[in-house]
């Protein structure tokens, strides 16, 4: 393959995203090899390349076109966009999909004790946070005038170092908060993974395969969620059986060697299919019922 055409993909080196950004990849059909400390692995059978990297230097990496694509937090793009935008600079950023992994919010949260009764209570206070752009633009569109402590990392320790009154930070199940006797008081961001690529003038290296990506991107997050199912059903209840089946238009209706009375039902549900559905479905006459998960789906 012509080594000029071919495009770069930045990924979390370690952390949080890591594992399962590579996991998509590799649904989308990439095949790397990947030996510990490597910076890039090559693709083998596409010409896509995994730039390993820190999660905050991918949007940066993406913007000036080093990575034709990118794989990060929401969080971690909407920082940098807004920072650039402080700048003068344009945001430079467009996110692709949301890839539904990786979900956290970011946070206000308060010390336990300590009354808050909307964002006026903020006025005047200190709030650390490793967000500082992110915050400093809450506050701006609520009208508080609130003094923003960045630190780096150990964020829900400064209210006990004194350092601050509030915090702002990135929550997941809560138990960080807990621990160190804060209380989540009000999120400024919904975050996930988020595949991302440049809105700035860079190289394009292959247009082509960015959005050959994209597409099987799309049939396996489509996939994710979804099931196959099959079962067998007197003619009689097809109507009713159809009307249970999740989210499927138009199921696949075959006939039954010898058995007039019944068709065989075959289905794709875009969603969980639970027990409560099955068990409805057997009530209404269904039998030898069988949920399948699906590896990949095209239109
Ligand atoms: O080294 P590098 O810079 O690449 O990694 P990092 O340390 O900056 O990032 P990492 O791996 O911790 O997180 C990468 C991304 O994962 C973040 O930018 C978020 O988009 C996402 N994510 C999802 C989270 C969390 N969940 C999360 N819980 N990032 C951080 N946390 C922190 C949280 O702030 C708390 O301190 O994890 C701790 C546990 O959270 P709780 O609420 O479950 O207790
Ligand atoms: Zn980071």
């Amino acid at each position: 393959m012509d080594k000029t055409l071919r495009m770069r993909v930045g990924v979390q080196k370690s952390g949080r995203l890591t594992d399962n950004s590579l996991d998509l990849l590799h649904r989308c059909g990439l095949v790397y090899s990947r030996a510990p400390d490597q910076l890039i692995c090559y693709g083998e059978n596409m010409p896509l390349d995994i730039l390993l990297v820190r999660d905050d230097d991918i949007p940066g990496l993406v913007i000036e076109g080093a990575c034709q694509l990118g794989i990060a937090g929401l969080n971690v793009v909407e920082e940098h966009r807004l920072e650039r935008l402080s700048r003068g600079e344009p945001g430079g950023l467009e996110v692709l999909r949301n890839l539904g992994v990786g979900q956290c919010r970011l946070c206000i949260a308060a010390p336990e004790g300590v009354a808050y009764e909307g964002p006026a209570s903020l006025e005047g206070k200190k709030v650390a946070t490793s967000y500082p752009f992110l915050l400093r633009d809450y506050l701006r569109r609520n009208n508080v005038e609130a003094q923003v402590v960045v630190l780096s990392g150990a964020v829900e320790i400064a209210p006990k170092l004194g350092k601050a009154d509030f915090i702002c930070d990135l929550v997941s199940t809560g138990v960080t908060l807990a621990a160190n006797h804060l209380r989540e008081v009000e999120t400024i961001l919904e975050s996930q993974s988020v595949l991302l690529r440049t809105t700035m003038e860079v190289p394009v290296v292959s247009e082509e395969w960015i959005q050959r990506l994209i597409r099987r991107l799309d049939g396996v997050l489509q996939v994710r969620e979804s099931k196959y199912i099959m079962l067998h059903a007197p003619r009689a209840a097809m109507k009713e059986i159809s009307d249970l089946l999740p989210g499927s238009e138009a199921p696949t209706v075959m006939p039954l060697e010898g058995r007039p009375d019944k068709v065989a039902v075959h289905a794709v549900c875009p969603e969980e299919v639970f027990w409560e559905t099955l068990e409805a479905l057997q009530s209404a006459g269904a039998t030898s019922l069988l949920v399948l998960p699906l590896e990949k789906m095209l239109p």
